[in-house]
């Protein structure tokens, strides 16, 4: 009997000593296992008489549930212990903030798109938008420009695959085209709404277009101020009596809600294009600021050249109106003080976030 208890007594001193499941199951070889110490017992059992072997093979199961018991305890401490540990490994502080998702935000050049269109889309001007690949008719011919014009040398525009070998497909050089396309489609789709069948210019009554084209636009061009790929913004306005007057209202107008001062000057500077006649370049002058007293060019303007109102389908003797043309990188350069135009193209986050 107190061999009994002492056998007990060291395996829990036993397992209580071992620090990890293996060492446990070790321990738990040594008195359970083929040869461990209650198995030896069991095995001596044979040996005593029939008297004896009742009461000592019922005193060594007790021991060997005791020590089972045992073990079973310390496998659970052990594996409570085990869980603690990796619970506290892997603690997460549910008060921290969470991650945020970046806010992105509009580029500095589709922040003036946006004004450009809204300020002329409240005063009846229709937003038209199309290709970039242009055929030479578009982008040169029906504007008027000559065949030995220089910007359809291959030093200032993109030339692509497709059109012909004597008019190839480019890469649009300014918005003009897309206003053309506009102006041409108004009078088709009036004259059919009318049941005009006539295909000759258009000489009746319709309503006038009053449309911009802001966009995308290439030319082989690179410095600080000039880079391939840039935005333009052109105007148009035709009907049977809209004058030069018009144009000044308009882009007055435009330019004091632009750049939200009322006391803005401009001033018409002769000058000249294909496609209008007589034409002007408009600057403006700040009153305040860190511009102001300097005249700044900002767009280029002029009376629509009859051969260019004749191609979209129109009579010169009974219509007429005046187109104007403006860079919005420019303008955006301008509005917030940026010297070098390739900032907004590189896509640096630094720059571009100081918008938002
Ligand atoms: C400039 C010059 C200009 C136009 C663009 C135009 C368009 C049509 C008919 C006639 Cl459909 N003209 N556009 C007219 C004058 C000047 O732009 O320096 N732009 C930045």
């Amino acid at each position: 009997m107190n061999e009994l208890n002492t056998v007990v007594a060291s395996a829990q001193a036993d397992f209580n000593q071992a620090g990890t499941p293996a060492d446990l199951e070790n321990a738990k070889a040594s008195y359970l296992g083929k040869s461990g110490r209650i198995t030896e017992l069991m095995k001596g059992l044979a040996a005593l008489p029939v008297d004896q072997k009742k009461s000592q093979g019922a005193a060594i199961n007790l021991a060997k549930q005791a020590i089972e018991a045992a073990l079973n305890a310390r496998r659970q401490a052990l594996a409570d212990e085990q869980l603690q540990v990796q619970l506290e490994a892997e603690a997460l502080d549910v008060t921290l903030p969470g991650r945020q998702r970046g806010q992105g935000g509009l580029h500095p050049v589709s922040i003036t798109m946006e004004r450009i269109e809204a300020i002329f889309g409240s005063m009846g001007f229709e937003v038209a938008q199309g290709p970039e690949i242009e055929t030479d008719w578009f982008n040169f011919t029906a504007l008027n420009t000559p065949e030995d014009h220089p910007a359809r040398s291959m030093h200032d525009t993109f030339y692509v695959e497709g059109g012909s070998a004597t008019a190839p497909n480019l890469l649009r050089t300014h918005t003009s085209p897309m206003q053309i396309r506009h102006a041409v489609q108004h009078v088709k789709k009036h004259r059919a709404a009318v049941g005009d069948g006539g295909d000759g210019l258009f000489s009746g009554t319709m309503p006038e277009i009053r449309v911009i084209a802001p966009g995308r636009t290439y030319r082989v061009d690179s410095d600080a101020t000039h880079s391939p790929m840039f935005h333009q913004c052109e105007g148009l306005w035709v009907g049977e009596n809209v004058s030069f007057k018009d144009l000044k209202f308009v882009f007055t107008d435009f330019c004091r809600i632009f750049f939200e001062s009322s006391d803005l000057m401009l001033r018409f500077r002769p000058s000249f294009f294909p496609f209008t006649e007589p034409s002007a370049e408009i600057d403006i002058q700040f009153q305040s600021g860190p511009l102001s007293g300097r005249w700044l060019e900002v767009a280029g303007s002029g009376q629509v050249h009859p051969n260019v109102v004749r191609n979209m389908g129109l009579d010169p003797e009974r219509f007429i109106g005046f187109a104007f043309g403006m860079g919005p990188d420019r303008l955006t350069m301008l509005r917030y003080g940026v010297s070098d135009l390739r900032l907004f193209f590189d896509g640096d986050i630094r720059f571009l976030s100081q918008f938002q």
